[in-house]
């Protein structure tokens, strides 16, 4: 596989971008490869600079879930674009959007669009704590809500609650008021909760994780979460940026028939372009500024180009049909997976809709503890396997796969045929 123009483009952009990279897991560490650098996207193929294409499963960490240049998304776009890029004050296009978002996602009275999922999560818990008076968070290890300093925090000593800086930068008070619990464990919320929980603002979850590899929430435990945030006062919010629009038109709340107090979305509804939401009930929502007094702002949040890409994806998504054809394409693949990696036994896949991940560890993966036993080796070696039969994974185990609507069968099948040559050489090695 050619990668001399990505080499030189890598060894240029190093010397001017951190890394070499705009944000890091596309960096490519994780697997021990130089990142490629891409020049084009066709449908579910992504074409890198030095002509190799691929079979893409990242869809720029998900929003693609039409496949590259739509064609609805791309007509919009050039629509758009002639009228304007950007006006700094309200266009029609941020109220269509903020409609169809409201009519959709069962826990959003009003919405608030801003320019990344970092910066709705970060507004989420912003509006949570202004709303309750209450300082500190609950989130989950192994969930990840975007590059927020109060977010970006490990496990502390003890197992459930002290939460420590997981970045130089962040300060140890900032973290102090984050708590941390084990995806799937109630009883370390409700632990939490018995000791601290008038102090609590809110309980912030991947309702199906995605940051740790596909983590699908146990039984009772959205739920679980649901009940003890009632009873203490404290506001539900579901982290989104993923699953909306993508484990179901009206996100995983949908799905699992739940109404947390506010949600935080991304990607999908930007339809690749810069874009964030968090939204809630009405008598949260209107605490934000210019209504009340919980300031958040964006110069380019409701942007008109990212407002027509998103707006033209959620049209495509509304169709009859599509999340029934995302979840055939998603089952094959998933099928063909599992059949691949049955004679090693020490796979386990985790799915939700389409997204999932395959776990080089016997599982069963439900939280991060177990989600790292996987063996990244292992991983590294599938990674480079598939990515030289042009087939281009996210490029650590700890992420999610995403099926869009543009894979064909075909793309599918070969797929899972080059996974089950890879595991038939694991087989050989023993
Ligand atoms: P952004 O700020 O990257 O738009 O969104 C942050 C975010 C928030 N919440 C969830 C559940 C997310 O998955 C994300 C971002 N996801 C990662 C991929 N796992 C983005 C890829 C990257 O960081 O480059």
């Amino acid at each position: 596989m050619k990668s001399e123009k990505s080499h030189r483009l890598f060894e240029e952009a190093l010397k001017l971008l951190p890394g070499g990279v705009n944000s890091p897991v596309r960096a490519m560490r994780a697997v021990g490869l130089e990142p490629l650098f891409f020049d084009r996207g066709a449908g579910s193929r992504l074409f890198d600079v030095d002509g190799n294409e691929y079979v893409d499963f990242v869809g720029s960490w998900g929003p693609l879930i039409l496949g590259h240049c739509h064609e609805a998304v791309i007509e919009a776009l050039e629509k758009s674009l002639r009228r304007g890029t950007s006006f700094g004050a309200p266009s029609p296009l941020e109220v269509e959007l903020a409609a169809k978002v409201c009519q959709t996602v069962p826990s959003v009275e009003m919405v608030r669009m801003t320019n990344s999922g970092t910066e709705a999560t970060m507004s989420a818990l912003r509006v949570a704590r202004g709303y309750t008076g209450r300082d500190k968070v609950i989130k989950f290890e192994g969930c990840y809500h975007g590059a927020v300093d109060s977010l970006l925090v490990q496990a502390g000593s003890g197992v459930a609650t002290l939460s420590l800086p997981d970045s130089p930068g962040v300060t140890r008070r900032t973290s102090a008021d984050t708590l941390l619990a084990r995806y799937n464990d109630l009883d370390a919320v409700r632990a939490i909760m018995d000791g601290q929980g008038e102090q609590v603002a809110a309980i912030i979850v991947e309702p199906v994780a995605g940051n740790m590899g596909v983590v699908p929430p146990a039984a009772g435990f959205l739920e679980g979460l649901g009940e003890l945030a009632r009873s203490s006062g404290a506001l539900l919010v579901f982290d989104e940026v993923m699953t909306g629009f993508r484990v179901a038109f009206g996100g995983a709340q949908q799905l699992f028939g739940m109404t947390p107090d506010m949600t935080c979305l991304g990607k999908i509804i930007g339809g690749g372009l810069p874009v964030g939401a968090f939204g809630g009930r009405r008598e949260i929502m209107e605490t934000v500024a210019p209504a009340g007094g919980t300031y958040q702002a964006g110069t380019l949040s409701g942007n008109p180009l990212a407002m027509a890409a998103g707006l033209a994806t959620l049209i495509e998504l509304e169709k009859p049909g599509v999340y029934g054809e995302l979840e055939e394409k998603s089952a094959a693949l998933a099928e063909g997976l599992k059949e691949a990696a049955a004679a090693s036994g020490r796979v386990s896949l985790n799915r939700v809709g389409s997204m999932m991940t395959l776990f080089f560890t016997a599982g069963p993966v439900t939280d991060f503890d177990s989600a790292r036993t996987s063996d990244v080796n292992r991983f590294t070696a599938y990674y480079k396997y598939m990515l030289g039969q042009g087939v281009y994974l996210p490029p650590s185990q700890f992420e999610a796969v995403f099926v869009s609507l543009a894979h064909t069968d075909e793309d599918l099948k070969r797929t899972a045929a080059a996974a089950a040559a890879f595991m038939e050489s694991l087989g050989r090695e023993g």
